[in-house]
């Protein structure tokens, strides 16, 4: 085997994560259209599956990450628990932020989720620090910002891009490129589409892959971070894809044509490699089902502890709000 090939057990490792990614998507667009989570908006990656999963998986234990307002997926790849996103994307108790973050703001420092933002290009500054830090302590771990195309006109990113050019320091920027921003198509939004050049003229390695390719993600995500392992500074990874919902749940996406939306589904990233897995011997049809069942009953359970978990406290409003500088540092701040 190759440097670069990929063995058979990563292979169905990413499938089966882009489908608990695609079930628990699913479902959480269910239960907010029936009224059950916080809040009057929901952003899902279905579509970005292969995203989340190729970058989420070529990352290693002590990496660390950010997320933009779309990132149930990515976190889903980094481990995150379906019980405690979904207990707080229900605005309850047990969630992450005890219910008091949502969907666009849910963090665990633990698995290494510095965060999800709200504002446009908010995170990518965010991650800038966890690749200081790496830096600082001298670690081969990389810090990524994953965020969408409509920050890519955002002066954070080139802020951004030439400090850690400068410093050397190891952050992926990685583009979520869905190809839209709200209603507005990137073409309608950026002078230019030649974004591997916006990279490279700060000198950081910059690579553009088929967002809809999970093997072509890994693959590009292992050899970016290979760069940034070693001590070579950051990368631009730009992967091309689609979002398949309109940008909440309940936006039909009427700026969008019909026939448009169908060439990008029917390149759906799942029912693709499953065949391909299939075809190659690689799984079965038995071991996808498998996969599958697992999937919708992990998602079942996190529906039933989120309905079971209670609503925060009135007398819990401030607390976890603030960092308590004397327990944070030991000393007074
Ligand atoms: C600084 C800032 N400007 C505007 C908004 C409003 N807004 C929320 S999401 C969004 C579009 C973001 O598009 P993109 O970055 O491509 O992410 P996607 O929603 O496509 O995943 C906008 C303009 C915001 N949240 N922050
Ligand atoms: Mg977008």
């Amino acid at each position: 085997m190759g440097k670069n090939d990929i063995d058979s057990r990563t292979k169905r490792s990413l499938l089966r994560t882009m489908v608990r990614i695609r079930e628990f998507e699913d479902s959480v667009g269910e239960m907010h259209l029936r009224g059950l989570t916080a809040g009057s908006m929901l952003h899902l990656s279905v579509g970005e599956e292969a995203i989340a999963a190729g970058i989420g998986l070529a990352m290693q234990e002590g990496d660390v990450f950010t997320t933009h307002h779309r990132g149930h997926g990515i976190f889903i790849a980094r481990g995150g628990e379906m019980n405690r996103m979904m207990a707080e994307i229900f605005g309850k108790s047990d969630g992450y932020c005890r219910g008091k973050g949502g969907s666009m703001h849910i963090a665990d420092v633990h698995y290494g989720h510095l965060g999800a933002n709200a504002i446009v290009g908010g995170n990518i500054a965010i991650a800038m620090g966890g690749g200081f830090t790496q830096n600082y302590r001298k670690t081969s771990n990389v810090s990524v910002a994953f965020f969408g195309d409509g920050a890519l006109n955002q002066g954070v990113l080139y802020e951004s891009m030439n400090m850690a050019a400068l410093w050397d320091l190891p952050v992926m920027f990685a583009v979520v490129n869905n190809q839209y921003g709200m209603g507005t198509r990137i073409d309608r939004a950026s002078a230019s589409q030649e974004f591997v050049k916006r990279g490279e003229s700060f000198g950081l390695r910059s690579l553009q892959v088929d967002g809809m390719d999970v093997e072509a993600v890994y693959q590009g995500a292992n050899r970016l971070f290979e760069h940034s392992r070693s001590g070579k500074g950051p990368t631009f990874f730009i992967c091309d894809a689609y979002r398949f919902y309109g940008h909440g749940r309940k936006d039909p996406s009427p700026y969008r044509e019909k026939n448009e939306e169908k060439k990008w589904w029917d390149r759906d990233p799942i029912p693709a490699y499953k065949d391909t897995l299939i075809s190659a011997d690689l799984i079965s049809d038995a071991d996808y089902q498998e996969d599958l069942d697992a999937a919708k009953a992990e998602v079942a359970d996190a529906v039933e502890f989120a309905k079971n978990s209670q609503v925060p406290e009135e007398n819990d409003l401030y607390t976890y709000v603030y960092v308590d500088p004397i327990d944070a540092s030991g000393t007074i701040g």
